[in-house]
């Protein structure tokens, strides 16, 4: 961490690393991924099987979706119901394409929180203006056009698998404590650069509810695992449930592992990652390789990041 990991952030920081790589640094934790480290977390590779960890993007039946953001929509732009849409283009009349129009908000089922995704007390992470954000522009400072890709090592902690339970109660706030003897459980360790995955097994509890709505409450990591975070200095951190922390909020303080991740520490957050068959497989260290879609000012973005075990 850096030397001067409490002066600054928000909200009485418990660690920070704004200025840690320079004051206009927009990339935070993500720095942590050198090209050494990236060499070395190819060598975590034993198996060469692929995971996809992003849920279907479609309207309904894959995971929960915030009224405000809309279900996501796939709609037919053109098909063989258009014959003939190329002959001006050379094309036989039976020859065409079909292609679709993608309607999702940024921050719907799997996806990426960039740096600029939460503010407080005025200011993003590395103390960048609130006001770089702006309705037409979106982000000037920290966006997700900063995050380049995520390539990395990931510890995959399965607290579900280690307590022989389907999930994690609904709210349950899953303590520094509770990652530690998970890890030491699962045999790995948390270290610089990593990529952390934790799985609560919430997907699996919405799943299982004839009324999915009903699923508010969620496990998540509380404040205190933000020390181990900081303290291991993991560079992304990744979970199944909407928020990373859990519902209702550590206490009560709303996005409180938000502000500390990614206003105070640079972590960006990866949400509603489908950890189900790593889980299933006991994959618990893997390569993890993800990019947001390069949308310049964009607070968020749908991905389908990969494990590769
Ligand atoms: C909020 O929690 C507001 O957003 P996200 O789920 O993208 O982190």
């Amino acid at each position: 961490m850096s030397s001067d990991t409490t002066a600054r952030g928000v909200r009485g920081a418990r660690a920070s690393n704004w200025g840690r790589w320079g004051t206009e640094d927009e990339r935070g934790a993500l720095n942590l991924l050198s090209p050494e480290r990236v060499l070395a977390a190819l060598g975590v590779c034993r198996t060469g099987v692929v995971y996809p960890l992003g849920l279907p993007v479609q309207a309904r039946g894959s995971g929960p979706v915030f009224d405000y953001r809309g279900s996501p929509q796939r709609l037919t732009l053109m098909n063989h119901g258009d014959p003939g849409s190329f002959v001006d283009f050379g094309a036989a009349p039976d020859v065409g394409s079909n292609e679709d129009v993608l309607v999702l908000a940024s921050h719907t089922l799997t996806h990426m929180d960039a740096l600029s995704h939460v503010f407080a007390e005025g200011t993003l992470y590395n103390g960048f203006p609130v006001e770089s954000a702006r309705t037409h522009t979106g982000a000037a400072r920290c966006g997700i056009d900063k995050v380049g890709g995520v390539v990395g090592r990931a510890v995959h902690l399965d607290l579900p698998g280690q307590r022989d339970v389907r999930w994690l109660e609904p709210g349950y706030v899953i303590s520094a404590d509770d990652l530690r003897a998970c890890a030491e459980q699962q045999g790995v360790s948390i270290g610089a650069g990593d990529v952390l995955l934790v799985r609560t097994g919430y997907l699996d509890y919405w799943r299982s509810l004839t009324d999915p709505t009903q699923a508010v409450a969620q496990p998540g990591i509380g404040l205190d695992a933000v020390e181990l975070i900081a303290e291991r200095d993991v560079a992304a951190v990744g979970s199944d449930n909407s928020a990373v922390e859990p519902v209702p909020f550590d206490q009560n303080i709303f996005l409180g592992v938000h502000m500390e991740l990614l206003i105070n520490l640079g972590v960006p957050l990866f949400e509603h990652l489908d950890l189900g068959r790593l889980a299933a497989d006991g994959v618990h260290e893997c390569l993890f390789v993800a990019a947001p879609l390069n949308v310049p000012g964009a607070s968020g973005s749908p991905v389908n990041p990969l494990a590769i075990a």
